[in-house]
């Protein structure tokens, strides 16, 4: 197995692997390394089962099952179907999934290590693919702040709710989301996160906050917070800390939630067929769980900065 990076802000491939055989530890722990290094892997030419998805998957943490419970396979409601495809008058999964900037499970008290997705079917227009899921870097982010606002916020935290994304999906036109009923909401309180996580892989900040999600800072007054967080949310999005995967039929996608945030391009038409299948694992594997992961304390003793740094170089105490 061997890593190309892609010589952008993020992003390599990972060749010489068949993701469909068990993983050895090094081989799993390696991943992890390149996961945090690299941010965005992409395995190319895969051939995938649903239960071989969830198999890879869940090398890395504990599996979600989405609390919107849309688009899940049966069976296996660890992976969920995201499609823009209608068969016999019904939708084959969620068709909207991602569509905006965000983080997965930033509004989980147990955030998200990693997003892994197959590609399936992949729109395709005069020769190129449509669909890009586009990222951006949040350890250049971090390390982009003015100094004065590193030291302002170091320390703070930022709620981030569930509600926030699905309400604004809501409204957009054609859209067949319910408002999330009491019980959902429940499942999903709104929780505080650092503002600046220290990244259990790189030892490295990084910005934790996201336009999807984030609602406010919690240690400073109502329009303050709003003030920064827009200022927070157009720096993380600059032309230098972005990148954009290009999916081809087969490519496994996999994302490190904590250093990047991530938008799905919906740059296609209802014809033309979409069809992935998608798990999403916890960040089991680095944060204790019952308090609000990043918040000190909850960082597991051993399975962080001290097991990885090897390829990061000089790491931060945590
Ligand atoms: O479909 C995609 O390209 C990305 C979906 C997404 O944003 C997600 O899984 O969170």
């Amino acid at each position: 197995m061997q890593a190309i990076p892609t010589g952008q802000s993020l992003g390599a491939s990972i060749e010489g692997i068949d993701l469909a055989q068990a993983l050895t530890p090094a081989e799993r722990d390696q991943i992890i390394r390149y996961a945090g290094q690299h941010g965005v892997l992409t395995f190319p030419d895969q051939r995938l089962t649903p239960r071989q998805l969830r198999d890879f998957a869940a090398n890395f943490g504990e599996l979600e099952v989405n609390v919107a419970t849309m688009g899940q396979q049966n069976a296996l409601p660890e992976v969920m179907t995201l499609s823009n495809i209608i068969e016999d008058g019904k939708p084959l999964g969620l068709s909207d999934a991602g569509q905006s900037w965000h983080t997965d499970m930033a509004y989980s008290s147990m955030i998200a290590f990693a997003n892994i997705l197959y590609g399936i079917e992949i729109p395709m227009r005069d020769g190129q693919p449509l669909g890009n899921t586009e990222f951006c870097n949040m350890h250049a982010a971090y390390e982009g702040l003015p100094a004065e606002l590193k030291t302002k916020l170091e320390g703070m935290t930022i709620t981030h709710d569930f509600n926030k994304f699905w309400e604004m999906m809501r409204t957009r036109e054609g859209s067949t989301r319910k408002p999330l009923t009491e019980e959902q909401r429940r499942a999903k309180p709104p929780v505080a996160h650092p503002v600046f996580l220290t990244h259990p892989i790189t030892g490295r900040k990084v910005l934790y906050a996201n336009p999807g999600y984030a609602m406010r800072i919690n240690e400073m007054p109502e329009d303050e917070s709003a003030r920064i967080l827009d200022f927070l949310f157009e720096h993380q999005l600059k032309p230098a800390y972005r990148y954009a995967f290009r999916w081809q039929v087969g490519s496994v996608l996999m994302w490190d939630n904590m250093g990047t945030i991530h938008n799905a391009v919906a740059d296609y038409r209802p014809d033309e067929r979409r069809l992935i299948k998608r798990c999403q694992v916890a960040a089991t594997r680095f944060f204790e769980e019952g308090a609000p992961a990043g918040m000190p304390g909850t960082y597991k003793q051993g399975m962080g900065a001290a097991a990885f740094n090897s390829v990061n170089g000089a790491v931060v105490a945590q």
